[in-house]
This record gives structure tokens, sequence and C-alpha cells, in this order.
């Protein structure tokens, strides 16, 4: 058996803040693909870095973005970092995607996690789930990135929390620009899809089959248009998310305004 706070260790040293495990077993959900990534797997360890607030809260969206890709990295990072440390100590241990590579495959079209890391960072005690559907920790709220690891190691849980950190306050649902959220973890995937993915694969379909339908000049112009600089900048960072309203909204784990000396505050 595992201390859990010995992963914590190894996980922080690369940037997770949270980091809990959770017994393989309750995981019903994704049992089955936990069972192909690492036969006879027993824990599911799952982290959380976070992001900057004051990126995800920016107008630039651009600067959401730059602040994704390194939370993603040190996600990835972190989840490679216990995975080997785990092999070292006469393991099995296997880092899992914090999102791509995902499976394209039908049914789940990029729509479903190998492992879902909110369902599991709820089990293991991270966080608890907010009206948002997210995980909301205690010390970042949602402004986090999860990411883990599967392993046969026996590692020991300390369940979920008693109450999750969500005040039920309802700003998240408010603050969506897509109406994509109605409170209780429920989500109109679509509509946030159309929005978070403005620059994703559906755009992407849509320019080839411009493209394609389009005259000698017109493919010429739709070749060096804007549209296609923009696919190509996030087809280069690897990012194309464009809302992180619900996460940025969230007052779950804000630091307290700063006051300016003198200002009486
Ligand atoms: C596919 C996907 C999407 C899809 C579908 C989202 C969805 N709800 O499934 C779309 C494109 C819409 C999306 C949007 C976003 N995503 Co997304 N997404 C994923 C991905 C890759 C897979 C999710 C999955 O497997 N869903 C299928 C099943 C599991 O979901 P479900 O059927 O809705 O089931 C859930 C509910 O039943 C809920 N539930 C069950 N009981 C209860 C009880 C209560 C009270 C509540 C509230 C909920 C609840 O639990 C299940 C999840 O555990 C994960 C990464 C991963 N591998 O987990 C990231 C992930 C969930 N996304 C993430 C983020 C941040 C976003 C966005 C903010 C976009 C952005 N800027 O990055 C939005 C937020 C939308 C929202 N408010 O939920 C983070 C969430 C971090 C966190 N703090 O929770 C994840 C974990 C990525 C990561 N590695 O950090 N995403
Ligand atoms: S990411 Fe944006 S569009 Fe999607 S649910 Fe959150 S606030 Fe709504
Ligand atoms: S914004 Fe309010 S309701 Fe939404 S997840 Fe955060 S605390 Fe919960």
């Amino acid at each position: 058996m595992i201390p859990a706070s010995e992963i914590s260790r190894v996980a922080s040293l690369q940037g997770a803040r949270a980091c809990g495990a959770a017994p393989a077993a309750t995981l019903a959900g994704c049992a089955e693909e936990i069972g192909r990534i690492l036969p006879g797997a027993r824990s599911v360890i799952v982290l959380a870095v976070p992001h900057s607030r004051s990126a995800i809260e920016s107008a630039n969206v651009q600067v959401a973005q730059y602040d994704t890709i390194h939370a993603y990295g040190e996600a990835a990072r972190a989840s490679h970092a216990v995975a080997l440390w785990l092999e070292a100590t006469g393991f099995r241990a296997v880092a899992v995607p914090a999102f791509i590579p995902i499976d394209m495959t039908p049914p789940r079209r990029g729509m479903r996690g190998a492992v879902d890391w909110r369902g599991a960072g709820v089990a293991a005690g991270v966080g608890g789930y907010g009206e948002s559907g997210l995980l909301v920790t205690r010390e970042m709220g949602p402004a986090v990135r999860l990411g883990g690891v599967v392993t046969d190691a026996e590692i020991d849980a300390a369940g979920p929390l008693a109450e999750t950190p969500c005040t039920h306050c309802m700003r998240c649902v408010e603050a969506c620009p897509a109406g994509a959220l109605s409170g209780g973890g429920r989500i109109d995937k679509r509509k946030c899809g159309d929005r978070i993915f403005s620059g994703g694969f559906r755009e992407w379909r849509q320019f080839l089959l411009d493209l394609l339908d389009a005259s000698p000049e017109g493919r010429e112009a739709i070749a060096g248009s804007q549209r296609s600089l923009d696919l190509w900048q996030n087809f280069m960072t690897g990012n194309y998310y464009y809302c992180f309203a619900c996460q940025a909204a969230c007052p779950v784990g804000k630091p307290a305004p700063s006051f300016p000396s003198g200002s009486g505050g």
C-alpha cells in the first residue's frame, strides 16, 4: 500500500497542486477502458494543475489559450513523472492523456475520455461537482486542468470530500455566453462545443468543404484568408478553446482582491 502523500510529493514537483487516488473499481463508467489500458489496474490517480486565473479572466482569449497549453503540459509532465516513479518503485503504471490524444472513433468521437477525470477526481476527493458540471477544488476552484495515472498499485485513498466546495451561487450558469448551462451539471454539449471549438474540427471541416466548392480563384482567396491563418495557428499551437467563462466566473478559490496601500480598505 502506497501512501497518497508520496504520490502527491512526486506530482507536486511537476506543478500539480492537488492530487488524490480512487480505487479503480469505484469508476464503473470507465472500467472497461481502464482494464484495456492496464489489466489488473487497482487505482486511478488524479492530479490537478492550476490555471492562471488572471489569464482565463482576460478579455484577450489568446492569453487564456496560452495558459491552457502550459497547464496541459504540466498535467502531462506530472502524470508522466508519477507513472515513472511508480514503475521504479516496482508497480505498473500508465499516464493517461488529460485530453488529446482522445478516441475519435464512433460513438465517442472525442466526446468521452478514456478516463472521466472529473468523475475520478470527485471519487478521489480532489474536489466536488459544481453546478457547472466542472470539478471544483477547494484551493483553486474549477480553474484547473486534470490528468492522472492508472496503476496496479494500491494507494491509501482518502475517499470523496464530505461536501462539494461549490457554493451553488450560479455565477457559472449566468456567465455562459452560449446558454449551454442550466445548473446541476447539465450541459448542452453542442452549444458549448460551437462556442469553444470555433477554431476546431467543425470549422476545419467547413473550411475544407468551402475550399472544395470554390472556384480556382476562390480557393486562392480561402487558402490565404484570415480563417486559414487562424486555423494554421491553432494547429501549430495545439490549442483551439475559445471560452473559459464558466471556469473564470467561479468565486471558489479566487484570491481575495488586493487594494493598493492607502486606499483605506
Ligand atoms: C468531451 C469533453 C468536453 C465536451 C463535453 C463535456 C461533458 N460534459 O462531457 C465539451 C466540448 C462540451 C467540453 C467543454 C468544456 N470542457 Co471539457 N472535456 C471533455 C473530456 C475530453 C471528456 C469528458 C467526458 O468523458 N465526458 C463524458 C461523460 C464523463 O460526461 P457526462 O456524460 O456529462 O457525465 C458527467 C455527469 O454525469 C456528471 N455528474 C454525475 N453526477 C453528478 C452530480 C452532480 C451534482 C453534477 C453537477 C454532475 C454529475 O459526472 C460526469 C462527469 O464526471 C474531458 C477530459 C476527460 N478525459 O475527462 C474534458 C474536461 C471535462 N473539460 C474541461 C474543461 C475545462 C472544459 C471547458 C471549460 C472548455 C475549456 N475552455 O477548456 C468546457 C466546460 C464545459 C462544462 N461546464 O462542463 C476539463 C474540466 C476541468 C474541471 N475543473 O472539471 C476536463 C477534465 C479536461 C482536463 N483534462 O482538465 N468538454
Ligand atoms: S466553456 Fe463557455 S460555452 Fe462552454 S459551458 Fe463554459 S461558459 Fe458555456
Ligand atoms: S460559480 Fe458558483 S455555482 Fe458555479 S461551480 Fe462555482 S460556486 Fe458552484
